[in-house]
C-alpha cells in the first residue's frame, strides 16, 4: 500500500496507531497504574481544518513515583498525525521524564523520537546503566536535535524511519525504554518534599516543560488546527504544564 493509501480512510497512520497500542501494553506493567480524571472537553476534541477531519485522544494516568502519565493521539488536517507522549515523574522519585513523539504527513512519518531524559545533571545510575547495557538501535536516517533538545539524554533516538521495519523496529525501542522505567519505578523510594533533592528534581521538572515549549513546530500546527489563544492553553495546562510544587 502507498502512503496515500495507508492515510486514505482519514484515520490513523498505522504506526501512530500502532505505537499507541504498544505504550498502553506497556503501560499495564507499571506499579500502581491509576487513571486520573480528565476533563471531557479536553478527553476528546474533534472539529475540522479546510474540510478535513480533527481530532485529538488524550489518556492520563498516574503510577508509583510518576505523577502524570499522557498519552496522546491526534490527526491534524491534511494528513498531519501525530502521537505525543509523556510521564512526567514524582519530583519526590528519583526518576527520569519518559517522552515519545511521532510525526507522520503525507510523506510518511518523518520524525520519531524517544528518549529517558533527566531532570538533574544526569540520569539516576540504574536507568543509565540499563540503557547503557543495550545495543544501540541503527537506523538509516538519524535527525539532528534542535538547540531546545538539550534536555535529552545521551540516549535519545531520533530518526526518520526509512521502511516499515524501521518503524517496527523504533516501535521496539520505545517498549525498551519503557520497561527501563517501569523496573526504576517499582524500585524507586520517596524522599520528603522539602528535601533539596527533591526540589531539584522539581525544578529539573520545570526546566524540562520550559525548553518542550521552545518547540514553535507544536504550537504551530495546534495554532492551525484551532485558535492560538486555545493552543496556548493547551501547551499551558495539558502538554507541559507545570509541575505543582512539592508538598
Ligand atoms: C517536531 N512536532 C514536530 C513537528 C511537528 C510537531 C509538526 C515537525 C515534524 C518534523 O520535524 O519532521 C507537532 N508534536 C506536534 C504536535 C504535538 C506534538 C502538534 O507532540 C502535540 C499535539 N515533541 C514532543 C515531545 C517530544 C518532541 C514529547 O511533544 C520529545 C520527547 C520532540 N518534535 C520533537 C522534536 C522535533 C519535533 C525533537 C523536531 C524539531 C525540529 O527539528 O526543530
Amino acid at each position: 500500500m502507498g502512503e496515500v493509501g495507508r492515510d486514505a480512510d482519514g484515520g490513523i497512520h498505522p504506526m501512530v496507531d500502532a505505537l499507541a497500542e504498544r505504550i498502553r501494553l506497556c503501560r499495564r506493567d507499571l506499579p500502581d497504574l491509576a487513571p486520573l480524571p480528565i476533563d471531557p472537553e479536553l478527553e476528546a476534541i474533534t472539529g475540522s481544518l479546510d474540510g478535513d477531519a480533527l481530532f485529538i485522544r488524550n489518556e492520563v494516568h498516574r503510577c508509583r513515583g510518576l505523577r502524570k502519565l499522557h498519552l496522546e493521539t491526534a490527526r491534524l488536517g491534511a494528513g498531519l498525525q501525530i502521537l505525543h507522549c509523556v510521564f512526567f515523574p514524582d519530583p519526590r522519585h528519583d526518576l527520569p521524564v519518559f517522552g515519545a513523539d511521532i510525526v507522520a504527513g503525507k510523506a510518511g512519518v518523518s520524525a520519531a523520537i524517544v528518549d529517558l531524559s533527566p531532570v538533574g545533571e544526569t540520569l539516576p545510575a540504574p536507568v543509565a546503566e540499563a540503557l547503557a547495557a543495550r545495543p544501540r538501535a541503527s537506523f538509516s536516517q538519524e535527525r539532528e536535535l534542535p538547540p531546545w533538545g538539550s534536555i535529552f539524554s545521551p540516549h535519545v533516538l531520533f530518526v526518520r524511519p526509512g521502511s516499515p521495519e524501521e518503524e517496527q523496529a523504533f516501535i521496539e525501542e520505545v517498549a525498551a525504554f519503557l520497561g527501563v522505567l517501569s523496573a526504576a519505578a517499582a524500585q524507586s523510594t520517596s524522599q520528603a518534599p522539602e528535601d533539596a533533592a527533591t526540589v531539584a528534581r522539581w525544578k529539573g521538572q520545570l526546566k524540562y516543560c520550559k525548553q518542550q515549549k521552545l518547540n514553535d513546530k507544536t504550537r504551530r500546527v495546534l495554532e492551525k488546527a484551532f485558535h492560538p489563544q486555545w493552543a496556548d492553553r493547551y501547551i499551558e495546562e495539558l502538554l507541559f504544564d507545570d509541575p505543582p510544587a512539592p508538598g
